[in-house]
């Protein structure tokens, strides 16, 4: 594998916390991503709302400095949803953001404060298209419009990666379908290091870095989107809605709790997953209050907590009924939500520990080893009960 391609690899890995955004007009609706799906509504009457859309509250920089503050490293961004229409400068359709009221080009600009903040950009791409007349009528152009447009979005913004999601339409034969290998080919051409995901929900294929779960951690298969189990060769993500909604929806109120998200993020990285959290922004280019809450509270923890997630591997344990765990070389890190019964933690862990210590504070704890066997005797009540971190030096 080029080489640019595995420091990319391993610098995705060990970022693990990334933002995942889902804009574009039908943020207007206020009814998610699919409203044109759902509603039946017609091209002729779903394309007008480009003529509507001037995001004027958006501001690049303030997103980013959102996902700094929120602790996330990288940005995957919805460049084209299955709507059709282009938030970026494409070269290829007038259906596009510079042909709104507002003009600018979202995706420069934000490419621009990422580039200056040192945040990794990804562009989401959805190859399914329910716009462009030559989806149903001439697959052969409508193949060389969507690769046209993903190689534009590679040469124009020079990405971290593409992130593709909309091949489960056509999942029978999904490469040659597709034409993915060619594509990832062109693309690699271009830029070596070029990282690719796509959410098609099979088998990753060669040529695919990243396998992602949607809703789901990694090797769980609640909502039946992720049956595949997590691929020993590829990088795993796990990309999750705060509320139920990826785009902005008004109505959908049921966010989940800052420690429900604290916890995600070290039930991920247990699995040696990253976590792409979404927030679906407003029509005005603001992301909602609730979910940026959110996202600074997880920032005040993985403040004090970060160095047990950033940079390090997961699966540590087999099973960890108390919380997650993941590790360095030298530390193992345990992430603690569920104290046991009688206050004590036990591990079965063919390594000598050195000292057991709380993370945040630095204090000891007491605890027994022998052979394999480990009993650790936790703080009640635990110091954070959202997840408390307790660092074995081995
Ligand atoms: O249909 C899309 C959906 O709108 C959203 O983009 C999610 C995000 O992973 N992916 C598809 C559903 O599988």
């Amino acid at each position: 594998m080029e080489k640019q391609r595995q420091q990319a690899r391993e610098r995705f890995r060990q970022m693990r916390f990334g933002l995942f955004v889902h804009w574009g007009i039908y943020s207007l609706l206020e009814r998610g991503e699919w409203v044109m799906h759902h509603e039946k509504i017609p091209v002729s009457e779903y394309e007008p709302l480009m003529h509507r859309f001037n995001p004027v509250r958006f501001n690049a920089d303030e997103w980013v400095q959102l996902v700094k503050q929120a602790g996330m490293r990288y940005i995957t961004i919805t460049a084209k949803h299955h709507d059709g229409f282009c938030m970026y400068d494409s070269a290829l359709t007038d259906y596009k953001i510079t042909n709104t009221p507002y003009k600018r080009d979202i995706m420069r600009e934000l490419a621009d404060a990422c580039r200056s903040a040192g945040v990794a950009l990804l562009f989401y791409y959805s190859p399914l298209d329910w716009h462009h007349p030559a989806y149903k009528s001439d697959w052969d152009a409508y193949t060389r419009y969507w690769h046209g447009q993903v190689i534009e979005l590679v040469q124009k913004y020079r990405p971290m990666g593409i992130w593709l999601d909309g091949c489960w339409e056509k999942p029978e034969n999904i490469d040659q379908t597709w034409k993915l290998s060619e594509l990832y080919f062109a693309l690699r051409r271009i830029q070596p290091g070029i990282l690719i995901a796509n959410n098609h929900h099979q088998k990753p294929l060669p040529d695919e870095d990243i396998q992602t779960y949607e809703q789901d951690l990694p090797g769980e298969n609640k909502i039946g989107f992720n049956p595949e189990p997590p691929s020993e060769s590829a990088l795993i993500e796990t990309c999750m809605t705060i509320n139920n909604s990826w785009g902005y929806h008004a109505k959908d109120t049921n966010h989940k709790s800052p420690a429900q998200l604290i916890r995600i993020l070290s039930e991920c990285a247990s699995r040696d997953a990253n976590l792409l959290l979404n927030v679906g922004p407003k029509p005005d280019g603001t992301i909602q209050s609730e979910h940026q809450e959110r996202l600074k509270e997880k920032g005040a923890w993985l403040r004090e907590n970060g160095e047990a997630v950033y940079g390090t591997r997961g699966k540590v344990f087999d099973s960890t009924p108390w919380g997650g765990a993941t590790r360095t070389s030298r530390r193992i890190y345990l992430h603690v939500w569920n104290t046991p019964e009688n206050g004590e933690l036990t591990l079965e862990l063919p390594l000598r520990v050195k000292t057991v210590r709380l993370l945040q504070t630095g204090s000891r704890l007491q605890y027994e080893q022998r052979e394999t066997q480990m009993t650790i005797q936790l703080p009640a009540p635990l110091p954070d009960p959202r997840n408390t971190v307790v660092v074995l030096e081995v």
